[in-house]
């Protein structure tokens, strides 16, 4: 699979020359200074690709062309970020850029309560507990449907962990949930977040998916025209959070998106550590059936619990199976290879990684620190090096 790292630009404290050090060849990148809902003109894409390629690196994947809020509510002046959003797709295509990732999911990209959780060995995780989200929900934010969201035992728990925070403890916590993580393109404040959120309150899950058909209808032709992939991102974490609708969490989403619109440039960021936090998202299996439509794949793994509390694990531990994946990955793009398909670059990046040694004293993006992302790719590069000749042997 191509070997591919994510890079937030010129204001990303990893620079491209320590990216092809660690032996990437692919880059991951937006241009996350136009404002969402923009067209991303020619000019800019080339002005990008140009710093790429100086670097001898080649930019693979953009990460992502953002989604409106109001395409995905479908109000205020949705067709016009439509229309734009068509149009980057084009200018994209035409600059020789043929993958886009991008999500559909409502309000906040990702979210994670703790950014700096410490392993046994001294590195810091990301990580995502249900009692600091409950309390966030309950007692900081206090949304006035949540407690009906969570039972009695939970609603008391969070009451007690609420009594016990500091004040820092408590801004930390909201900013974590609501500052917006690397590459999210929206963040909020306390004071004007449950507006955003009461935007919602008529749309539940038929209509979120509805209105995702609906842009995909319109945005898919385009992409097939100008040779361009899309890979929808699943929800991370993949159940729904703050009485929000989730469409993208499991197999069954997926199918009924690609099958819905059905072309191969409508399809999937098969993403490990986001699937992978349901158990009952069977990771293997599902490269197996939905693998001829994966345009883009984020490897790295989670240690999950009974209780929906994970944390990220390194990436050939935790609960994914990743030899399974990527053995079952490797199967795909043979396949392609075989049938003469021309997408078989099969983009891959290691996702996310632990803050270490030098790392530990430097201001990092959350989760996109050099290192702990080196020993990722170092980890898959040499599992999927084994895999492959013992195929062969
Ligand atoms: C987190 C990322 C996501 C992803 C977007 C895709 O690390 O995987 O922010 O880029 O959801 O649009």
């Amino acid at each position: 699979m191509e070997q591919t790292w994510r890079w937030f630009g010129p204001d990303d404290p990893v620079l491209l020359s320590h990216i092809k050090m660690a032996g990437a060849v692919g880059i991951v990148s937006a241009l996350h200074h136009i404002p969402n809902g923009e067209i991303w003109t020619i000019e800019e894409i080339k002005k990008r690709k140009i710093e790429i390629e100086a670097a001898g690196l080649n930019w693979s994947v953009v990460e992502s062309v953002p989604v409106h809020e109001a395409i995905k509510k479908r109000t205020g002046r949705f067709q016009e970020y439509i229309n734009n959003y068509k149009q980057s797709i084009r200018n994209l295509g035409k600059s020789g850029i043929d993958i886009i990732c991008y999500n559909f999911m409502p309000v906040l990209d990702w979210t994670r309560t703790d950014l700096s959780f410490e392993m046994p060995d001294g590195s810091r995780a990301l990580k995502f507990d249900s009692l600091e989200f409950s309390t966030f929900d309950l007692f900081l934010l206090q949304r006035p449907k949540a407690h009906s969201e969570y039972s009695s035992k939970q609603i008391i728990a969070a009451e007690n962990h609420f009594g016990s925070m500091s004040n820092r403890q408590k801004t930390n916590l909201v900013n974590n949930i609501l500052a917006g993580l690397p590459g999210a393109e929206e963040g909020y404040s306390l004071d004007n977040f449950q507006k955003t959120l009461d935007e919602y309150q008529n749309i539940g899950g038929k209509e979120l998916r509805n209105n995702l058909i609906a842009f995909l209808k319109e945005i898919i032709p385009i992409a097939e025209q100008a040779g361009v992939y899309m890979a929808i991102h699943p929800d991370d974490p993949p159940f729904p959070i703050l009485g929000l609708p989730r469409v993208v969490s499991n197999e069954e989403d997926v199918f009924h998106l690609l099958k819905t619109v059905d072309s191969p440039n409508n399809g999937l960021c098969f993403c490990t550590g986001s699937f992978g936090v349901n158990k009952k998202n069977n990771l293997p299996e599902m490269v197996h059936n939905l693998g001829h439509r994966i345009n883009f794949v984020h490897l790295r793994s989670t240690t999950r619990d009974e209780e929906g509390n994970f944390y990220e694990a390194n990436h050939l531990s935790g609960d994914v199976k990743m030899f399974e994946v990527i053995k079952a990955l490797l199967k795909e793009q043979k396949h392609r290879l075989q049938t003469g398909r021309l997408d078989y670059r099969m983009p891959m990046r290691p996702d996310h990684g632990h803050q270490m040694l030098d790392d530990l004293s430097k201001n990092v993006n959350p989760g996109y620190s050099a290192i702990g992302r080196l020993r990722g790719l170092a980890e898959i590069r040499g599992l999927e090096m084994g895999i492959k000749l013992s195929n062969e042997s």
